[in-house]
């Protein structure tokens, strides 16, 4: 096949330690809540106050026979005003999980921490992706980050998760939040994690009001101009809630929407500047969401042959 206009030129891949991610299409990384309280899906993967691995096995391979490309596994719920957790607990709850997810499928397996301890174990026992959403400002982590050798996603929040909605203020949304993930990219830079290797993310929702949150979506082209790969979150998130007057369970139409609306801004503005990035989108949803790009993007493949008719 002819590689189209939104066929991302230069494909880019991403190295994961064992394994590689092509990032020449939008690749979906399917979120996997292993804590009691995470705000959509807290607690499903819960029996008698631990994680039900047997659970977990099972919601994974349905995430991957849904065409996951990624699976995220998360200990601490990071929904506005959630509690923190012991590093003893996210420890608990993450590594059997990456450890047995591993042994179990041939599966990508990236961790939503920010604490080192859990980078460092998550990673022994065959993490591939680290997904920081403090973009690793926690003390330790950027270092467990470099020992463990994998790429790292470097996410933007204002304030923690226990106050991040109580009033977040920003003279120009954009310009503030691109500044801090270049300068948390330079600090990843000058710890030695190769550019190639670090992912970056506005952090829809952390400290955002619904106008930030839009004019985040309406600026990613300065994001893509950064040259990173980008991973993209909006999934059954609060701006969707507010976009269609719903609740949480109603919320799948309008992220798969979000969804292949961010696909399509950033494919383009690829094409625009034949630039290298890649995209990853954290999705709830794996099946309807890959459906939905499944289409986007046979649909993008046919534009030059169409345009030539
Ligand atoms: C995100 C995340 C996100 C990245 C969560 C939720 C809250 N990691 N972890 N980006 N969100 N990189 O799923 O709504 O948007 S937890």
């Amino acid at each position: 096949m002819v590689a189209g206009l939104f066929t991302f030129m230069n494909a880019m891949t991403l190295i994961c330690g064992t394994k590689t991610l092509d990032l020449s299409r939008p690749a979906v990384m399917a979120i996997v809540n292993v804590t009691p309280d995470s705000f959509s899906d807290g607690g499903q993967l819960y029996r008698d106050d631990r994680v039900d691995l047997d659970k977990t096995l099972r919601a994974v391979e349905s995430m991957l026979s849904d065409g996951a490309d990624i699976i995220d596994i998360g200990g601490e719920s990071t929904r506005p005003g959630a509690s923190p957790v012991t590093t003893q607990q996210e420890l608990d709850r993450v590594v059997p999980v990456v450890e047995a997810v591993n042994a179990r499928f041939d599966a990508l397996i990236s961790v939503d921490t920010s604490t080192a301890a859990v980078i460092t174990a998550a990673s022994a026992v065959g993490a591939h992706l680290i997904n920081d959403v403090r973009a690793l400002q926690r003390e330790g982590a950027l270092e467990a980050a470099v020992a463990a050798a994998l790429p790292v996603c470097l996410m933007h929040m204002q304030n923690q998760p226990a106050s991040m909605q109580n009033n977040p203020v920003y003279t120009d949304v954009v310009t503030e939040v691109l500044k801090f993930l270049q300068q948390r990219k330079q600090a990843c830079l000058e710890a030695g994690i190769a550019s190639e290797q670090i992912l970056l993310d506005p952090g829809f929702g952390f400290g955002k009001t619904l106008q930030h949150n839009l004019a985040l979506s309406h600026g990613l082209d300065r994001f893509v101009d950064t040259g990173q790969s980008l991973l993209l979150g909006v999934s059954r998130k609060t701006m969707i809630g507010q976009l269609l007057d719903s609740n949480i369970n109603d919320r799948l139409i309008g992220s798969v929407t979000m969804a292949v609306l961010m696909a399509q801004t950033v494919a383009h503005r690829r094409a625009q500047t034949s630039g290298s990035n890649g995209m990853i989108l954290r999705v709830h949803d794996v099946r309807e969401t890959v459906e939905a790009l499944t289409v986007w993007q046979r649909t993008m493949d046919f534009k030059e042959e169409i345009d030539n008719l």
